[in-house]
Formats: structure tokens, sequence, C-alpha cells
């Protein structure tokens, strides 16, 4: 069967062979995977391509040098992992120390930030970790810094309300990522099971429009929304002082598309302050294994309390639980 491979493809193989770095081939594969007719006929230089891709990641992972790109990649902790960008000067490291009380160093000129560092936020009683990553212009973009975002469970992008450029500038962000195969997706986009094509790194996002104490009249809020609204959820906030915070907390929580699940024993009260953290969509059988690797097996049956809903019936192994559930395990 012919592969029928598009002249874009062509010329990516070309670039290929001239690539120097495991980072600089890294990204011509992936580019090449995704242009790559999907069919019989390519199946196997698709698989090719594919091993190709993760020797040259493992070779780039025992690297020790922090100039490549896999080596920033930050351990994830808390319910879930949070990547904070921008264009510079928007105030990602001054939301980043609203939201957690730490103390990212923020300045009033551009490129404050120079590595990425994690901190965490408490939200009720889970901790979800945001990455202050250094600004993004459609011009400068680092490759590890393509690699946090596609790594990252959710994304927050943040806009300068005081700057009427900032519409313009976040789109050829967008356009920029886009070509490195990133995408912001909306609130409730859950991604398709992983098909047999390239990986998709289509992040849940929020539009955080910062220093709205700069933008009096909210005119540079009505146009931000006049591009991206049904897009993305744009939220304003003033980092400075702490306006939208509470709100954004809680939307941050929720894109992370995951539950809070409480373990109690029969008789005795459960314990709120040490939920389980599962995805969302978890059954009892998932609870039951995040409780005890051993316990999904040994696992009879379990009593639900949700509200007035639930007061302690039985539900089987495959009952789909919900945030802020309490379970009783029977084993
Ligand atoms: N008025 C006002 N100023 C803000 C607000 N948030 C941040 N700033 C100011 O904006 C400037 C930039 O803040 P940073 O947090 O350093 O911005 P950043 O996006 O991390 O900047 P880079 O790391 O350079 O990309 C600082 O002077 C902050 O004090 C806000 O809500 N209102
Ligand atoms: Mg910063």
């Amino acid at each position: 069967m012919p592969a029928n491979l598009t002249p874009q493809y062509i010329d990516a193989e070309k670039k290929l062979r001239t690539a120097k770095t495991p980072q600089e081939k890294i990204e011509i594969l992936e580019e090449m995977l995704a242009l790559i007719p999907k069919h019989k006929g390519t199946e196997k230089l698709q698989a090719q391509h594919k091993s190709k891709l993760s020797k040259l990641k493992e070779e780039i992972a025992k690297q020790p040098s922090v100039k490549h790109g896999l080596s920033h990649i930050i351990p994830k902790q808390g319910a879930g992992q949070v990547i904070v960008i921008g264009t510079p000067n928007t105030g990602k490291s001054m939301l980043i120390k609203s939201l957690t009380g730490a103390e990212p160093e923020v300045g009033d000129y551009p490129f404050t930030t120079h590595v990425p560092a994690p901190y965490m936020m408490k939200f009720e009683n889970v901790r979800v970790q945001l990455i202050d990553l250094p600004p993004l212009t459609s011009d400068i973009m680092e490759s590890w810094q393509v690699e946090l975002i596609k790594v990252a469970d959710a994304a927050l992008i943040v806009v300068d309300l005081s700057n009427a450029e900032s519409p313009s500038l976040l789109e050829s962000l967008i356009a920029k990522l886009k070509e490195k195969r990133v995408e912001f997706a909306a609130e409730d986009y859950v991604p398709p099971e992983e098909g047999p094509g390239p990986p998709q790194f289509k992040k849940r996002t929020l539009l955080v429009a910062n220093k709205k104490d700069l933008d009096a009249g909210g005119d540079h809020l009505e146009t931000l929304k006049f591009f991206y609204e049904g897009q993305l959820a744009i939220l304003p906030v003033s980092s400075l002082l702490g306006e939208g915070l509470e709100e954004l907390k809680k939307r941050i929580f929720s894109i992370l598309h995951v539950i809070r699940v409480y373990s109690k024993a029969p008789g005795k009260k459960p314990d709120h302050n040490e939920p389980f953290v599962l995805k969302r969509g978890s059954t009892v059988i998932d609870m039951a294994r995040a409780v005890h690797k051993d316990f999904a097996e040994k696992l009879a049956y379990a009593r639900l309390w949700r509200g007035e809903e639930y007061t302690g019936q039985m539900i089987n192994r495959d009952f789909i639980l919900e945030d802020e559930d309490i379970c009783e395990l029977h084993l």
C-alpha cells in the first residue's frame, strides 16, 4: 500500500537528517508522527518513529546537564500539577504568590522568572501544585518549556488586563504553541483514549485575566471576552488586591477532574483531612486500590454516604464515586 506521505512530512524528514541534538530530533519526530497519514500502509513507519522517539528520550533523561529539556521535568505532587504560563510581566509569579503564600520573585520588568519552580496551593483539604514558568513569547520558547506544558495536568494562561495588546500577544502565543502541538481546551474537555497516532497535548485551561484593578472601565476585559469567551473560561482577578482568587482556586481544583473520597471504618467517623484523590469516573474498586494495593482483590462490598441521597447503602465494586463521597470498605 502506498504511504501517501505529504510534502510537509517529506520536509520534516529532510530536517531530521540534519538535526544535531536529541532534543531537535525529538521535536521533528513528533512533528512527523503528527503529519504521517494514519493507515495500514504507514503502521510500520509509525512504529519505527515511536521506537526512535523513546530511545532519544531515554538518552536525554540520562544526560545530567540542566540545559537539556527533560531534566527540567518537575515531579508531580498533590492533587495535580497546573502550569502557569503567559507572556512576560503579566503577573504569573504575583498570582502564584497570592494563591500559595510563597515568595517567588516578582518584578516590574519582563523576564523576572528564569527557572521553573513548583509551589503548593492549598484548596480546602487538598494541595495543588502550581508551576511558575519563565515567560513565553511567540519568539522565545525553549523546548524544555514546551515539554513542561505537555506533561502538566492542566494550565493557567495569565494575561495582563492593563495592556491593550494582550489579546494579540495571546493569539500569537497560542498559535506558536499549536505548532508545537500544545493546545488549550475548555474546562470540561476530556481527552480521547490514547489511539495509534501521536500523543495529544490538549490541556484543560483557564484564562486568568490579571490586573483587573488597572482596567477600571473593564474595556480590556470586554475585548478579551470578545475573542475568547466560549472557548476558554475567563476569570478576572487582581493578584495584587487578592480579588477573584477564591473563585479561581475552586476552578483550578475543578479543571483537574479529580474527586476526593473519604474512607471510614465501621462505626467510626471519616477523616476529612485525609481524602483519597482519584480521577473523575473512578469506581469503588479504584478507591480500594488507593487505600491498599491488596484491597481491590479482597473487596467484598462497600457502603456509601453522600449527602441525603446515600446514608450507608451497600454499593457494588463498579459503582462510580463522586467528589466528597464517604466510603466504608468491607473485605
Ligand atoms: N496593579 C497590579 N499589578 C500587578 C498585579 N499582578 C502583578 N502585578 C505587577 O506586575 C508586575 C509583574 O509581575 P510578575 O508577577 O513578576 O509578572 P510575571 O508574569 O511573573 O513576569 P515574568 O516572570 O517576567 O514573566 C509586577 O510589578 C507586579 O507587581 C495586579 O493584579 N495588579
Ligand atoms: Mg515571573
